[in-house]
């Protein structure tokens, strides 16, 4: 496992490491309210001194930190060390307005690089795996994020970044790629252009794959896992937190665990802000307790999961979080009912169709109008039409058998959905809402 199963953490008992976030939390919030202004004024507004946060269960006292504070306070200011202090930044592109921009000290660059570490020992990575890296690099976190985490592991990486698909698998070959980090939807693609060149995915030494940066689903696990002959695991993280590997699965695939001493989760009810119980869905938030440059006092991530305290089969204890089904904010409401993208991939999967689809939403005489758009399979193009309308009335059904919601189908010739190499545009909502 290389030295990055650190057991003394990550299996550590629920004392132990309530212990050391509460060393951790009291030192940040404490960093915050000195360095930071925006963080000192909130406190002072909620009435909070540092001082009052002593244990991890002080945490509910603090206000919550959100993407409009990031853009208020653009593009540096809730940096918590002067700029000579700063080795990096980053961005993420957001859905409306600025981007939101991060930044990093060099010992943040380094905790980072563990935590991607700690990712590549739990799936059984080995020091002699060529890791290839096919994240975006740049200003995205996921290139350098596992470009980085790769080297401190002690594996070979090989920065293939994104494009040219036909090369990217010439290098998969010719290189011997054993593991490969990308999104979930570009790896969709480099199988199915895999399988289109001839190749036999058997033939390659690829072993594992690293996926995230997006929702997915276990059925689209499935199906990379086929198309690509290997194990796919999911990696989760967001650039405001840290990057890639804030939580990652295990060889058990069963939830990802948190780097707890680093980032402390909360699933809260998004309308009330009230802290959920283990087991319920609700809104992720994190506090970073050990960043330097940009410490943050529970963000609301608006990714819905749910957290689990119970001990891993692997044997780790850090606490698990689920795959997170989608975002408070690109959930669908059509005609009243929430609508989230993943259940809609769920079941065209469970149909045994493609994972390129697409929703558009519209409203026509005041009524939400959901038109789900599928690829066909090769072998359903070639049939009749007739075939075709039954196939769209099939689906149409399953659909609504689980969303409890009427939309049209329709299906699209193979390959005429835009793929992506980054993240994939699942929905288009042409309501202007
Ligand atoms: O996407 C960091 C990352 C890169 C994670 C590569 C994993 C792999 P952002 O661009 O800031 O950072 O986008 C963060 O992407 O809040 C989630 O909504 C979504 N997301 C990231 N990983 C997953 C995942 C990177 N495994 C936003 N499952 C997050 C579901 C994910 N959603």
């Amino acid at each position: 496992m290389g030295n990055y199963f650190e057991p003394a953490i990550e299996c550590a008992d629920r004392e132990t490491m309530r212990t050391l976030q509460a060393e951790r939390l009291h030192d940040m919030v404490r960093r915050c309210y000195e360095n930071v202004p925006f963080y000192r004024s909130l406190l002072d507004q909620n009435g909070i001194r540092p001082d009052d946060i002593r244990s991890v269960d002080d945490l509910h006292k603090l206000p919550f930190t959100t993407k409009k504070d990031f853009r208020d306070n653009y593009p540096y200011g809730l940096f918590a060390v002067p700029r000579e202090e700063l080795a990096r930044v980053h961005a993420s592109s957001g859905t409306t307005g600025k981007q939101t921009v991060v930044g990093y000290t060099s010992k943040d660059l380094d905790d980072w690089a563990t935590d991607v570490a700690r990712m590549i020992a739990a799936i059984g990575g080995k020091k002699s795996d060529f890791i290839h890296v096919s994240y975006g690099y740049g200003l995205f976190t996921g290139g350098l994020g596992l470009h980085y985490g790769g080297e401190k592991f002690g594996a070979t990486v090989i920065p293939a970044a994104t494009g040219n698909t036909e090369r990217q698998i010439d290098i998969l070959r010719d290189f011997g790629s054993n593991i490969l980090a990308c999104t979930p939807s570009y790896a969709m693609y480099i199988g199915e252009s895999i399988r289109k060149m001839g190749i036999d995915p058997k033939t390659l030494p690829l072993r594992a794959g690293i996926f995230g940066g997006e929702p997915w689903t276990d059925g689209m696990r499935e199906k990379i896992e086929e198309l690509l002959d290997i194990k796919a695991y999911d990696i989760y993280g967001l650039s405001e937190i840290m990057g890639p590997g804030v939580s990652f699965e295990c060889e058990a695939k069963n939830g990802l665990h948190v780097n707890e001493d680093h980032y402390i989760p909360e699933i809260i009810d998004p309308e009330t802000g009230e802290v959920l119980p283990d087991g319920e869905q609700g809104e992720l938030v994190f506090t970073c307790i050990s960043k330097q440059a940009l410490p943050l006092i529970r963000y609301r991530t608006r990714d819905v999961a749910a957290i689990t305290h119970e001990k891993c089969s692997c044997g780790r204890t850090l606490v698990r979080m689920s795959k997170p089904c989608g975002r408070t904010d690109d959930m669908l409401i059509i005609r009243g009912v929430n609508v989230f993208p993943s259940q809609i991939e769920s079941v065209l999967l469970d149909l045994k169709l493609g994972s390129s689809y697409q929703l558009v939403v519209d409203r026509v005489n005041n009524l939400d109008r959901l038109e789900v758009q599928v690829e066909m399979t090769d072998d359903m193009f070639s049939d009749a039409v007739k075939g075709l309308e039954a196939a769209e009335a099939k689906i149409a059904a399953a659909l609504h058998h689980i969303l409890g919601l009427s939309a049209k189908v329709r299906l699209m010739e193979p390959n005429s959905i835009a793929r992506t190499e980054g993240k994939s545009k699942r929905v288009i909502d042409n309501r202007k809402l």
